[in-house]
């Protein structure tokens, strides 16, 4: 007889978007919250590119439902949102993962890559979030989780933007905490440490950024996207009913020592 899923961390019946699941940590994620119970909406910007992972998906025995649209696009995050009202979708939990990396030094950045990696890694949770958040509220239940980084605390050379922009998403993350929290949301943040995927593709195969990683890192190694499901099922869960404006660094220690 399998162990019955806590109730605590149980998602059953319960509807999860997230933002740029086709890949990376947003495809653990989203197939770990389907794990747990949840129902999914995948997203990213290219429909083609969605399908055949919403099959796989589907295919590990998940209820999945495609939402191709662009995160940095108001008009188009409306529209989604609306498309959901109209088939009578309730998305009880957002993660909002979306983020492109861009490494360069701020010295040589044109303005629109800097504006592109703001767009991406923090408005587009803006975005997401307040058109989720006008239809949590009359509800009065919601869950956001926002996917910001060991960068939210910490910079590094050559990734200034997306540093930034993950900062912002710590304090829009309290930001939503101070305004949503009375109307029973719950909006929390996890800041991954150096994972395995593909944005990170070039330092994996860096002996020197590799070797500086696994002796940085406390766990004396990366991560792998789906060591984050833990603390994503935690936040999108009723466990974390009275857990608001937190983030939870899942880095192998990384940001706790020197
Ligand atoms: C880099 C990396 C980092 C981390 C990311 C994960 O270029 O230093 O991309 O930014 O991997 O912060 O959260
Ligand atoms: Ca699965």
């Amino acid at each position: 007889m399998p162990a019955k899923a806590n109730p605590l961390f149980d998602l059953t019946g319960r509807t999860a978007l997230v933002t740029g699941s086709s890949r990376g940590l947003g495809r653990a994620i989203a197939e770990g919250l389907g794990d747990a119970g949840a129902k999914l909406i995948v997203n990213g910007r290219d429909a083609g590119k969605l399908k055949p992972v919403a099959e796989e998906i589907r295919g590990s025995g998940h209820d999945v439902i495609e939402a191709p649209f662009d995160v940095t696009d108001e008009a188009g995050v409306e529209a989604a949102f609306e498309r959901f009202d109209s088939e009578g979708i309730a998305v009880d939990i957002i993660v909002n993962n979306a983020g492109i990396q861009h490494r360069e030094p701020m010295v040589e950045l044109k303005l629109s890559d800097w504006q592109r990696v703001m767009d991406t890694n923090l408005t587009a949770a803006f975005l997401v979030g307040r058109v989720a958040a006008r239809r949590m509220i009359p509800r009065g239940e919601g869950k956001i989780v926002n996917i910001g980084s060991l960068m939210s605390e910490i910079g590094r050379a050559t990734v200034v933007p997306y540093a930034v922009a993950k900062g912002g998403i710590k304090l829009l993350t309290k930001g939503m905490a101070a305004e949503w929290a009375r109307h029973g949301i719950q909006a929390n943040g996890i800041g991954p440490g150096y994972m395995l995927t593909e944005m990170n593709e070039a330092l994996v195969s860096d002996p020197k950024f590799d070797a500086w990683v696994k002796g940085r890192a406390p766990a004396g190694r990366w991560g792998e996207p789906k060591e984050l499901v833990g603390a994503a099922v935690f936040l999108a869960s009723p466990a974390s009913a009275y857990v608001n404006g937190q983030m939870i660094y899942v880095d192998g220690g990384m940001l706790s020592v020197l």
